[in-house]
């Protein structure tokens, strides 16, 4: 707590900020000037004042958002955690309770059901986790005092009011990531604005309160961002001994006989089959698994543009498909942990006397801090890095 209070007051002083007190008072009149701003977007007064009444910056954010890890987390390490078989099961569970709006949704949109419930999974833990900040505060936070990017927080505060004023979320229950994602599916506000829709038919557009209307609003977004009803995202291949790794990439897209032609196979070894174009993507390199991509993977990567965000939302959805995962291993000498070998491992740092709070399977500093002990002790590069090697340690 106390380290924590001093490196705020860091981030503080490094935004000419003396204390939190100057803090309030410049929160005030940054508030004030947002007002007039909204206002002339057509946000109500009324409506600015019922959102913002009483709230102080949460300058723990702040905090969150210098607090990046120092290392690029690799992508197996990325993928256990997102799609491991508790995640599966969850997601078997969640769609079959949800099986009639996820119906109406792939029938409303054209879009396969597993990927709209992959993306649910990834961004939400099917609505387990959903983030619990106001995105209110959040985001008035951001705008007013992040380091970067004001402007871009600003559009989003501003779409999230004209959410509040326009009924669509009863402003108690607008929470979020604290970058101001919120919902089943973890929209910006801004990205609800354009897309999000009614999916069971109450009038309203609730991601937050309702399934139906997030796992609609999902399958628009996909719809919008390009999926191709029946196309399938893609694949895990073999690539050729020989194959030219400037040749990868998901834009770098051939028809499917071409890559034939070049000796790739289905991981099975099957011939590939189809009349589309498709890319390969080699998330670890030429060593590592090798996948096939289509417009849809497309689609997918466009909700946070990123591959390996991507690879965890299409490989979540074939897994609750009931097709396999991965065949191919990574270039590891060293696996990566599931979220449940996550908490035994919190649960065995904390009986070797590490204080890494409660065994949530999340690896935060606290976490990060007692693995890089342990990393140390066996001769590894400390990294904090949840690793196979530093769980036997601490099993033997
Ligand atoms: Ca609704």
């Amino acid at each position: 707590m106390k380290t924590f209070l001093a490196s705020t007051l860091l981030v503080l002083a490094g935004l000419g900020l003396a204390t939190p007190a100057t803090a309030q008072a410049d929160f005030g009149s940054c508030l004030a000037g947002l007002r007039s701003q909204a206002a002339a977007k057509g946000i109500s007064g009324q409506a600015f004042d019922s959102a913002t009444r009483g709230i102080a910056p949460d300058l723990t954010i702040l905090e969150l958002m210098s607090n990046q890890p120092e290392f690029k987390t690799a992508i197996w390490d990325y993928l256990s955690a997102l799609v491991d078989d508790e995640r599966v099961q969850d997601g078997r569970t969640a769609m079959r309770q949800w099986g009639q709006a996820l119906a109406s949704a792939e029938a409303r949109f054209g879009v396969d059901r597993h990927a709209i419930a992959g993306v649910w999974g990834v961004e939400s833990n099917f609505g387990k986790d959903i983030g619990g900040r106001p995105l209110v505060q959040s985001l008035s936070t951001l705008v007013c005092y992040a380091p970067r990017r004001n402007e871009y927080f600003k559009g989003e505060l501003m779409a999230t009011l004209k959410i509040v004023q326009d009924g669509d979320i009863n402003p108690a229950n607008l929470r979020g990531s604290w970058a101001g994602a919120f919902g089943h599916t973890q929209f910006m506000p801004s990205t609800f604005q354009r897309l999000a829709v009614d999916g069971d038919g109450d009038g309203r557009r609730d991601i937050m309160a309702s399934v139906p209307d997030a796992v609609h609003s999902t399958a628009n977004f996909l719809r919008k961002a390009g999926w191709v009803n029946g196309l399938p995202w893609g694949y895990e291949v073999r690539l050729p001994a020989n194959f030219n790794q400037g040749l990868a990439g998901r834009k770098n897209k051939k028809p499917l006989s071409t890559w034939a032609a070049m000796g790739v196979r289905r991981v099975d070894g099957r011939p590939l089959e189809g009349s589309y174009a498709a890319g390969i993507i080699i998330p670890a390199g030429v060593n590592g698994p090798a996948f096939i991509v289509t417009k849809n993977f497309d689609a997918v990567y466009s909700y946070n543009a990123a591959e390996s965000y991507g690879l965890a939302i299409a490989l979540l959805g074939d897994r609750m498909k009931g097709l396999p995962g991965i065949q191919t291993a990574w270039p590891t000498d060293d696996p990566p942990l599931s979220r449940a070998q996550r908490r035994e491992l919190q649960q065995l740092l904390t009986a070797r006397g590490y204080d890494v709070g409660e065994p949530d399977g999340k690896i935060g500093s606290k976490t990060r801090e007692a693995i890089k002990d342990v990393e140390r002790r066996i001769g590894l590069e400390p990294r904090g890095r949840p690793g196979g090697k530093v769980l036997e340690a601490l099993r033997g």
